[in-house]
């Protein structure tokens, strides 16, 4: 119990951060109500909840030569995560010096991945890092991981809970504003009554929430735009060009504009078309960046496309040596993307992935 009442007042003191603290309780084997119950009247819980940004308390107790870092990505079924999990892997080689690194894929199984993070927290991962799939269900991963002392920095998407409390910081990008670029341009560069047709993200993950939300934001404020349909074609190709199959047999040359919320499902839905032998000119509107997308645009395939940079690798592990540094690291942190537009995007390929 010294040991308790030795962390305790270190947290109280702020030279330690409630993630220190837990992390100390769980090695003096207390799980977190277990630890504010011992240290009754004074309510850690409640001490916890009203300290300070857990980022920018300077302590770190645990100094190590190596930390170990837990990576959870959520499935890779499309470029866009190969793309992702290699530059974090190339990137934890390169600091390998400082970090061991392990990887889990959940293989588009939510539940797989909270109990893959669960894995993470037992085989004693000093720091995790996650891709959350679903917005809701992956509450529970960082709500175990932060119960055993375990920060996460969460990537590319975001689960339910608050950046700075809940977790140590979110790097990804406004998908909000990823959805506006594109509605914003067909409101720009189209004329006359436009029908469209949405193929979402997976139901349920952040940026499907939010690029649909953001697009909607714009283009419904626009009467000349209606929306024939809308599905969830799951971020892939495979999904997606079946789905716009059967659209092109349900409205056929009513169709003008193809909203996707990423190019996997744009490419498939421009295959469907190839197939159908569908003649119109349709304009497409994607989000991801590809190399093969954004030579679409230059070639005037797809209309515009707007970048979702999946290399983490660098600017996640320049957060993790901030942690371990003791330094202050910001709630958001917001990864800057380009639009590809006919007037650039052949000068543009090589950002692409
Ligand atoms: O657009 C998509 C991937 O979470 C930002 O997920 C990411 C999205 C990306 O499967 O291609």
């Amino acid at each position: 119990m010294q040991d308790l009442n030795r962390l305790a007042a270190e947290l109280r003191a702020g030279t330690i951060n409630r993630f220190d603290f837990l992390r100390g309780a769980a090695a003096l084997g207390l799980g977190a109500a277990a630890a504010a119950s011992a240290l009754d009247p004074f309510n850690a819980l409640a001490v916890m909840a009203a300290s300070a940004n857990p980022n920018q308390t300077p302590a770190h107790f645990m100094k190590k030569a190596k930390y170990k870092i837990g990576f959870s990505q959520s499935e890779l079924n499309n470029p866009w995560r190969v793309a992702e999990s290699d530059s974090m892997a190339a990137e934890a080689k390169k600091r390998s010096a400082r970090y061991t690194y392990i990887a889990t894929v959940a293989n588009s199984d939510t539940h797989k991945q909270v109990s893959d993070v669960g894995d993470m927290i037992a085989s004693k991962c000093d720091l995790i890092v996650l891709t959350p799939r679903e917005k809701d269900p992956l509450r529970a991963a960082t709500a175990k991981a932060l119960a055993a002392g375990v920060p996460v920095i969460e990537i590319d998407r975001t689960s339910a809970g608050k950046a700075a409390t809940d977790y140590v910081t979110a790097i990804e990008s406004n998908f909000i504003i990823q959805g506006q670029k594109v509605a914003t341009w067909m409101a720009a560069n189209t004329k006359g009554q436009i029908n469209f047709v949405e193929l979402r993200g997976t139901t349920g993950a952040s940026p499907a929430i939010d690029r649909h939300n953001g697009f909607y934001s714009v283009i419904s404020k626009q009467s000349r735009f209606h929306q024939l349909d809308s599905q969830d074609g799951n971020f892939t190709l495979a999904n997606a060009k079946p789905i716009m199959t059967q659209w092109l047999t349900k409205y056929g040359s009513k169709i003008d504009m193809v909203y996707c919320h990423n190019d996997d499902m744009a490419i498939g839905a421009y295959q469907a078309m190839k197939q159908a032998g569908f003649t119109k000119k349709v304009y497409i509107g994607t989000i991801d960046g590809q190399k093969k997308a954004i030579q679409m645009v230059a070639d005037g395939l797809f209309s515009v496309c707007v970048q979702s940079d999946p290399h983490f690798g660098p600017v996640t592990f320049d957060a993790i040596d901030m942690y371990f540094a003791g330094k202050p690291i910001p709630a958001h942190i917001t990864v800057q993307d380009h639009t590809y537009t006919k007037a650039n995007a052949a000068s543009l390929v090589m950002t692409g992935f």
